[in-house]
């Protein structure tokens, strides 16, 4: 008495995640397909103990499927998710080409699900719900209990992002720059602009006219249409030799006093953060650390006393996981616990 549930881009790093998660919730599945190109068509990929053949994206016939987890990229989303939704499967789509059309909802759970109610109540949706960038997803679920508490005025943040953010290519690129390193000589940076073995590169996606790169600017707009428009929000993006797990370094300005102290309370309480804060070496959290777990991480909590009401923390979360394929059926899930979803026939 389960969905059904189809993958597309199940043999991407996401996509392969989403089919674990849905494995490891057990989310309730009566049948998931793997989708893919036609070139990975009869791949296989696990879910579970069972294994899935790729079928190919342009034959499937998605009437005959609840949920549509897409992650194939941003190209494949704006061609396809349309053409999915108006077969009536809702799709949940991980890519950017969605995210900042108004009549497109921005989902976090554990910060909007609410906003889920009124989209599915509308006659013309389009049934396409949109996954937010990793960096904003492991953010807003931090900030949205404490802004709940002191209201935020400003928000300051540095990331330092793992190379699997860049896909398969970019975890490629990593390996072999390290390896090559030491064994001949570090393969010329082909995914990123400048060596990234043993090197930091402060530009993740494109430059906009402003001078913030793409990724900055998603962080702010996201931000906003997730949690409050009110919200001022800076950041600087930076890819780090990581394999998976982003970290952020986060320097927020409230509009009412908060200690340290209550906002680790607030912290310990709320839905998805797990606190990990003892003032001891090695009493913080790392991007190795966190992978394949759940969670986003809260490390380093500590009032910045060079402002009114002022905060620092260190997050930390697999974004491959609350960053885009947990996060994914997290809105899955949100959409039959409130009951806002008939299967399909
Ligand atoms: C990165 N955040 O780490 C990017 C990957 O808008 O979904 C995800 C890009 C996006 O490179």
């Amino acid at each position: 008495m389960g969905y059904k549930v189809a993958v597309v881009g199940a043999t991407g790093n996401v996509g392969r995640e989403m089919l674990s998660i849905l494995d490891e919730r057990q989310f309730p599945v009566d049948e998931c397909f793997a989708i893919a190109s036609r070139k990975s068509m009869g791949v296989e990929v696990s879910f579970g103990d069972k294994t899935l053949k790729c079928q190919d994206l342009e034959q499937f016939d998605f009437s005959k499927v609840d949920f549509c987890l897409m992650s194939a990229g941003s190209a494949v989303s704006k061609d396809w998710s349309p053409k999915i939704g108006a077969t009536g499967c809702i799709v949940i789509d991980n890519s950017s080409c969605w995210r900042y059309d108004p009549e497109v909802p921005l989902i976090v759970p554990e910060v909007n699900a609410n906003v889920l109610a009124d989209y599915m109540a509308r006659p013309n949706r389009r049934n396409i719900i949109a996954n937010p960038n990793c960096s904003t997803a492991q953010l807003v679920v931090v900030l949205k209990p404490l802004h709940d508490v002191a209201k935020i005025k400003r928000v300051v943040v540095a990331t330092y992002q793992s190379v699997s953010g860049a896909g398969k290519e970019g975890l490629d690129e990593l390996w072999n720059q390290t390896k090559g390193i030491f064994v001949t000589d570090a393969p010329t940076p082909k995914k990123f602009t400048k060596q990234i073995a043993f090197n930091v590169i402060p530009h993740i996606d494109v430059f906009m006219d402003s001078g913030d790169t793409k990724e900055e600017w998603k962080m702010v707009v996201e931000t906003k249409k997730i949690l409050d428009p009110k919200i001022k929000l800076t950041a600087t993006c930076v890819r780090v030799p990581v394999f998976v797990g982003h970290s952020e370094a986060v320097n927020i300005e409230f509009e009412q006093p908060i200690s340290a102290e209550e906002a680790r309370e607030i912290l310990r309480e709320a839905p998805g953060c797990m606190v990990v804060d003892k003032r001891e070496n090695g009493g913080y959290v790392t991007p190795v650390e966190c992978v394949g777990d759940f969670a986003t991480f809260i490390s380093r909590i500590r009032e910045d006393a060079t402002i009114d009401n002022g905060l620092n923390l260190w997050v930390v979360s697999d974004n491959l996981r609350k960053g885009a394929a947990l996060n994914a059926v997290q809105i899955a899930e949100s959409l039959i616990n409130r009951g806002l979803i008939k299967k399909a026939a």
